[in-house]
């Protein structure tokens, strides 16, 4: 049914023809369940999202996340992936949706998985120093069971509440200092203040009353709509509002969402499927501005083709750049082959570079995930601090173990000016196919290089 009517949409959103509009918001990257924030010191809004595998047909094939940032809204970097399942000892499947929160100068990643063993979700921590990760996972909340679709709020107080909600059902409780576990005796079911409640509560405050939004079915049906309700307090009870995002075309059979304020607009973030042609579960992010009434009220969001731009950026198509640092190469589905990671040089971005490339075939690995096969042109950020140096460059090498990659679409030696400090060398246009991509540079020989980040920025 969506695939019909989603068609001249889907056209329109795909890479192959120019985009006119700011909507699909992420049309790079098969990804849902937005969860927005500015974390204080830094003007850019932050995206924390799930992803959908491309050539899917279940939600129960999510394996991962990406962290998206952006200071205008229009120009995006998608940090490739932050956390994957590999990397959570305790959880099997259903890496679902997810928050973020920054306490104690840490940032938590809040997210859901089903765990092994006992097959039912439970809400998940893993920390990084940094907005963009890579996350580490430290295990899950104790005494909250069925987490799925956790939202974190802080209150006033700095009182952490959690927020989640499965299946018709809505939950929330207090959580202790450090978010490892639920408070005794706080917990409260929201459930029948909430009508049509599904999934995916998101709690902000404004004008000291406590919104609530959250994916509902209108009597029982699919698609899921958005609604929200109002309280005085972060626990409820809270008083039912209303509709915020009925239905519209080619929307997913899901929706999730969260609002923000961000450069003196409301935003509502969500998910549709427009980017896939209408697949349910390949979904891509959205944003639409929010229309706040004095009364604190919404007015109903028709998703636009147009989006959002806010600051001096004119509103258009969303340009994202990927931004993988070589360091973080293992924990996103990358690799370091006898290399290894090293801080001394200053200059770095991310949390350092990768060094140790002085024999043949010692290499670094990153992982880039693409929704549909596309041109990029590739960066690397390096320094050659002696002479220039020669290596090789693949995208998608035959040299992998990995039978999924194992085909070569691109490979070039590749000269390495020298440089006494960090610079970037573009490699020009490189395609990427639909799904996994990796990039690996491998020495040849003897070396003093060092490589800090790859960049995969669009082409015009
Ligand atoms: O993305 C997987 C699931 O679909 C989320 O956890 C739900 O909120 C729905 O969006």
């Amino acid at each position: 049914m969506f695939l019909r009517f989603l068609f001249p949409l889907a056209l329109g959103a795909t890479l192959a023809a120019p985009l006119h509009a700011g909507n699909p918001l992420i049309p790079t990257v098969y990804s849902a369940d937005p969860s927005a924030h500015v974390w204080p010191g830094d003007d850019r809004l932050w995206l924390y999202a799930s992803h959908d595998q491309p050539g899917t047909n279940t939600h129960d094939t999510m394996l991962s996340y990406h962290v998206f940032s952006s200071a205008d809204l229009v120009n995006w970097t998608d940090y490739g992936v932050v956390l994957h399942l590999k990397d959570v000892k305790w959880a099997i499947s259903h890496m679902w949706a997810i928050d973020c929160v920054l306490r104690h100068d840490t940032y938590t990643l809040v997210y859901c998985a089903k765990q092994k063993g006992s097959g039912i979700f439970r809400t998940g921590l893993a920390t990084s120093a940094r907005p963009e990760g890579p996350f580490t996972d430290i295990g899950f909340i104790e005494g909250v069971e069925q987490g799925q679709d956790p939202a974190l709020f802080v209150g006033d107080d700095n009182t952490p509440y959690l927020f989640w909600g499965a299946g018709g059902t809505c939950h929330a409780v207090r959580l202790t200092d450090d978010l490892r576990a639920a408070v005794p005796g706080t917990q409260v079911e929201l459930s029948s203040q909430l009508r049509y409640v599904f999934e995916g509560p998101w709690v902000h405050k404004y004008q000291g009353k406590y919104i609530l939004s959250y994916p509902g079915l209108p009597g029982g049906q699919w698609p899921e709509n958005m609604y929200y309700a109002s309280a005085d307090k972060p626990l409820g009870p809270y008083t039912f509002q209303g509709c915020y995002i009925p239905q519209f075309k080619g929307q997913a059979g899901t929706n999730h969402g969260s609002i923000i304020r961000y450069r003196e607009r409301w935003l509502a973030f969500h998910h549709s499927a427009w980017l896939s042609g209408g697949l349910s579960e390949v979904r891509n992010l959205m944003c639409d501005y929010l229309t706040v009434n004095a009364d604190g009220t919404f007015l109903p969001i028709e998703p636009t083709r147009e989006g959002v731009a806010v600051g001096t950026a004119p509103p258009g198509p969303s340009r994202v750049s990927v931004l993988l640092e070589a360091e973080n190469g293992p924990a996103a589905c990358g690799q370091l082959r006898e290399t290894h990671v090293a801080h001394a040089r200053p200059g770095f971005s991310g949390s350092g570079y990768v060094e140790g490339f002085g024999a043949p075939g010692n290499a670094v690995i990153v992982m880039v995930q693409a929704a549909q096969a596309r041109a990029a042109r590739l960066k690397i950020r390096y320094v050659a601090p002696l002479v220039a140096e020669v290596h090789k460059v693949m995208v998608n090498t035959a040299l992998l173990p990995d039978p999924v990659h194992g085909f070569r679409t691109w490979e070039k030696l590749i000269d390495f000016p020298a440089t006494a400090d960090w610079a970037e060398l573009d490699l020009g246009e490189v395609q990427l196919k639909e799904g996994d991509n990796t990039l690996m540079l491998s020495s040849v020989g003897a070396s003093n290089l060092a490589v800090d980040c790859f960049k995969l920025e669009p082409v015009p």
